[in-house]
């Protein structure tokens, strides 16, 4: 492979973050960067029984890492989030070369990493079970949360790092090891978070377990065997619906635990009460930023009819004026899609609205760079109903704009979809509000008032309904997932009670 520049940065920003893989495997995994559609590495594959190793070293890493205290655990990952923080410009732009986000965002989603460290830091002196009351007399009933077990990650190219510390922070404070499966298009940025924990783990000492953390490179194979092992406790999947479809079953085929993270088609409603400045900003990074490749993407918009004059013709404007260009750069808001089988579903999905009386406006390749780079105009589609491509996810910066005139009936249609991930309502009505974060309201996981759908902050769970697989990970009580509960009742009388006023007398 002749050197590039952007081969020259590569090599260089994975040296900084001490990560010393191979980035020129003949044959291996070709990693091409969306920015100018290059090749910048190729890796070695894992192969199968690669898999099955590291997930036996796993399960060995098991039987030491669950007997360490919680808030030893979290020691670990307290250094972690400190090495991070020292690498963050080098990860980020990582993240920017084989996802192609802006530098801003790219380091958002390190420091998104921070920020699930240092929650689960806190929360490795918070494991708390119950104490529950008994019907019998002198017993005592609680809860303990034990480590599950080996916890296997699979992420998606879109944020190849966040999602896998959401889980890894959260599974290593709770007492399981990690194996990671990345995309197999953003493989340098998982080997760079290992090289950066295995710092890390150099200064945390003896009690670190080896294969505590793995990272396996390779396409679908190295994915169904982590998927159908039993020795895989969890399996933690971040991905199409598509995808979601295949392993849901597999992992619930052998009783396996799963968090899936899946498609989501998130729509915001703009009531007349608005502030439409603030709701104008919101729809713009919602809808266009990371280029519309966040399962949170806003997607579809429902603008009541008084308002619609008011905020579209603005929206276009933005739309038309946004910069889009290459992330490492320019100051670019916008960067570029994937790959072409990108660019080829965002060109069927606003053919397929054409067909359907959609106003298309934007929506054109940009040339920026070389050919094998695939840019576009983020697109607005006018829509005269919620049909054909915007029932789905199409994962490209496409927004979909309908009319509505009665809020119940565009809560109808913003539920009537696969997808259940997150959901925006712009008003400043108190009962406009609470109708939407209601019972009769959103269907999903992620419920917003005044923001856009997209940029969760980690505090919260995150995930949704339906479609989206209906798994939890990040804040809130997700760690529960990582864990087992044990009900644990002890009699400390002298007698032996029966519950539920059975006798036995024998
Ligand atoms: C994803 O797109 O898979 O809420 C994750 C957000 C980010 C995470 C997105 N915090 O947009």
């Amino acid at each position: 492979m002749p050197t590039t520049p952007l081969k020259t940065m590569v090599s260089e920003t994975m040296k900084n973050c001490g990560a010393a893989a191979k980035l020129d495997d003949e044959g291996g995994l070709a990693v091409i960067s969306p920015v100018t559609g290059e090749t910048v590495a190729q890796l070695p594959e894992h192969s199968v029984a690669e898999t099955h190793a590291a997930i036996a070293r796993a399960n060995e890493a098991f039987r030491k890492w669950r007997l360490i205290p919680a808030p030893r655990r979290g020691e670990l990952v307290r250094l972690f989030a400190e090495e991070l923080r020292k690498s963050k410009e080098n990860l980020g732009r990582i993240v920017s070369i084989e996802a192609g986000k802006s530098p801003s965002e790219g380091q958002g989603e390190v420091q998104e990493m921070i920020d699930i460290c240092d929650f689960a830091v806190g929360l490795s002196r918070q494991l708390y079970g119950l104490t529950i009351a008994t019907e019998r007399p002198g017993h005592r009933m609680m809860e303990t949360w034990h480590p599950l077990g080996v916890v296997g990650i699979i992420t998606a190219f879109n944020f190849p790092c966040a999602p896998w510390c959401w889980n890894a922070a959260l599974a290593l404070v709770c007492g399981d090891p990690v194996i990671w499966k990345p995309s197999e298009k953003t493989p340098l940025t998982a080997l760079a978070c290992q090289a950066v924990f295995e710092r890390a783990l150099a200064r945390f000492g003896d009690d670190a377990p080896d294969g505590l953390s793995q990272v396996l490179v390779g396409g679908p194979s190295v994915g169904e065997a982590l998927v159908e092992s039993e020795k895989v406790a969890l399996i933690s999947a971040t991905g199409s619906t598509r995808m979601g479809r295949i392993v849901g079953p597999k992992v619930a085929a052998r009783f396996g635990k799963c968090i899936l993270e899946l498609g989501g088609n998130n729509a915001g409603i703009v009531c007349p009460s608005a502030d439409m400045d603030m709701a104008l900003r919101a729809i713009a990074f919602g809808a266009m930023g990371t280029a519309g490749q966040r399962c949170t993407t806003m997607r579809r918009l429902f603008v009541h009819e008084s308002v619609y004059d008011q905020i579209v013709p603005a929206l276009k404007k933005a739309y038309a004026s946004v910069s889009v260009g290459n992330p490492l750069e320019t100051q670019a808001l916008v960067g570029p899609l994937i790959d072409k089988t990108a660019y080829d579903s965002m060109v069927t999905a606003l053919a397929e609205a054409a067909d359907l009386g959609g106003v298309v406006h934007g929506g054109e390749r940009e040339q920026i760079g070389p050919d094998s780079a695939y840019y576009v105009r983020p697109a607005i589609v006018e829509m005269p109903a919620q049909t054909g491509p915007v029932t789905r996810e199409t994962f490209a910066p496409i927004l979909y704009v309908m009319k509505y005139s009665d809020l119940d009936d565009a809560l109808e249609q913003h539920n009537d979809v696969g997808g259940g991930l997150s959901s925006a309502i712009f008003t400043t009505d108190l009962r406009e509000m609470e109708i939407f974060l209601s019972a009769k309201g959103s269907d999903c996981g992620i419920t917003n008032v005044n923001i856009g759908t997209s940029g969760a902050e980690i505090g919260g769970a995150f995930g949704g309904e339906k479609e989206t697989g209906g798994g939890r990970e990040s804040g809130s009580d997700a760690w529960r997932a990582y864990m087992r509960r044990a009900t644990n009742t002890i009699n400390y009388s002298t007698e032996l009670p029966l519950a539920q006023g059975v006798t036995f007398d024998i």
